[in-house]
């Protein structure tokens, strides 16, 4: 609980990082209490971000290990290195989705975890969906509300999040390692298709050869693709964000990608595209938490599946009978006008 939003919200615009910290935690918060104080916070946010429009979001995908992280650290120090400030969203390595390293992104990027010119801010597993955050979409907004422009949100490629990450985004990165098709690199159909910058990473040590021939295996692959951006051909890159090698090619890759994007009002249609994405996909699982889990339904639902272990009732009738309980809940006795 915070006793005094206004206070609080000078703290955080004054670049108090513990503050910060906490109104994440805040944002995060799944209690009744704590939604209605994130959101006068984040209204306060919003009376702050047209002096902030120079940011980009940029979505850091690709499978568990190809080196996410260690590619955010280099590039995120490079960009401080220009200038910028750096906010860097992730999932909990801890998480049962990503089933990452035991180390935590505090290892995974040192440099940027230390910087004043970085926050780096894990979501909790709980917190997460598929790989993507719950709340991701509006500690961007308090990212850039306190100054940080050039966001990053790490994304597990795991089914659907890489849409949703798309989606909620400027730009999106895909980060693969050499070898292997897409199938061997845990890339699901279509994502490619994404892509406005792909980032073969590892391309170091035994690594080097390999990650040409999928250099170019991208690059002939993606140009029979029909670009998803007007005025922007998706970029393809070998990186080691190990060794630090090719952060400059990938910084200015990203750079291009920025003044190509921002021209004219393109910035405004953008975000608003990602606004009406971010609020059906977020009142369609609200909806989903409070119809699915209300007690009438769970209690129909149990009695359904524990009393129908002979399969008696055709599981298709069950499911009829649940939807017609959920009707009944939404608009009582007009289930058959629905
Ligand atoms: N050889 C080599 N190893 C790398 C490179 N980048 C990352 N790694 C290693 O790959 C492993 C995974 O790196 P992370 O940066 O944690 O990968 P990630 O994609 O963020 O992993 P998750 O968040 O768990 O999905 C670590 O052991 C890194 O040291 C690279 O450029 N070259
Ligand atoms: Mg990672």
């Amino acid at each position: 609980m915070v006793k005094d939003i206004f206070t609080f919200f000078s703290r955080i615009m004054k670049g108090d990082r513990v503050a910060l910290g906490q109104a994440m935690t805040l944002v995060e918060s799944e209690r009744y209490s704590d939604r209605v104080e994130a959101i006068q916070l984040l209204e306060l946010c919003h009376q702050h971000l047209p002096a902030r429009d120079k940011s980009i979001r940029m979505a850091i995908s690709g499978a568990p290990g190809v080196g996410k992280s260690t590619l955010i650290e280099a590039l995120g120090l490079k960009a401080i290195a220009q200038g910028h400030k750096v906010g860097v969203i992730t999932i909990d390595p801890t998480s049962s989705v990503s089933h990452g390293s035991i180390l935590g992104d505090k290892l995974r990027m040192p440099g940027l975890s230390v910087s004043p010119d970085a926050f780096v801010r894990s979501s909790a597993a709980g917190s997460v969906l598929g790989g993507i955050g719950r709340r991701s979409f509006e500690l961007m907004t308090l990212l850039e509300a306190v100054g940080y422009d050039i966001i990053l949100l790490e994304t597990v490629g795991v089914g659907q999040s890489e849409h949703i990450a798309w989606q909620l985004t400027d730009g999106f990165v895909l980060v693969l390692q050499p070898g292997g098709g897409d199938e061997l690199q845990g890339i699901k159909r279509g994502i490619t298709e994404l892509a406005d910058i792909v980032i073969i990473n590892k391309a170091d040590g035994s690594l080097r050869d390999s990650a040409a021939i999928s250099k170019s295996h991208y690059q002939n692959a993606i140009h029979y693709l029909a670009p998803l951006r007007n005025n922007w051909d998706p970029k393809i890159l070998m990186c080691s964000a190990l060794k630090n090698e090719g952060i400059d090619e990938f910084w200015d890759v990203l750079r291009l990608y920025m003044d190509t994007r921002w021209y004219a009002n393109q910035k405004e249609i953008e975000r608003n595209r990602q606004n009406h994405f971010w609020i059906s996909w977020s009142i369609g699982i609200t909806a989903n938490q409070l119809l699915v889990n209300h007690p009438v339904v769970q209690q129909k639902l149990r009695e359904r599946l524990s009393g129908n272990e002979n399969r008696s009732i055709p599981i298709f009738k069950a499911e009829y009978e649940i939807e017609e309980v959920m009707k009944e809940l939404i608009v009582p006795s007009t289930t058959n006008n629905i």
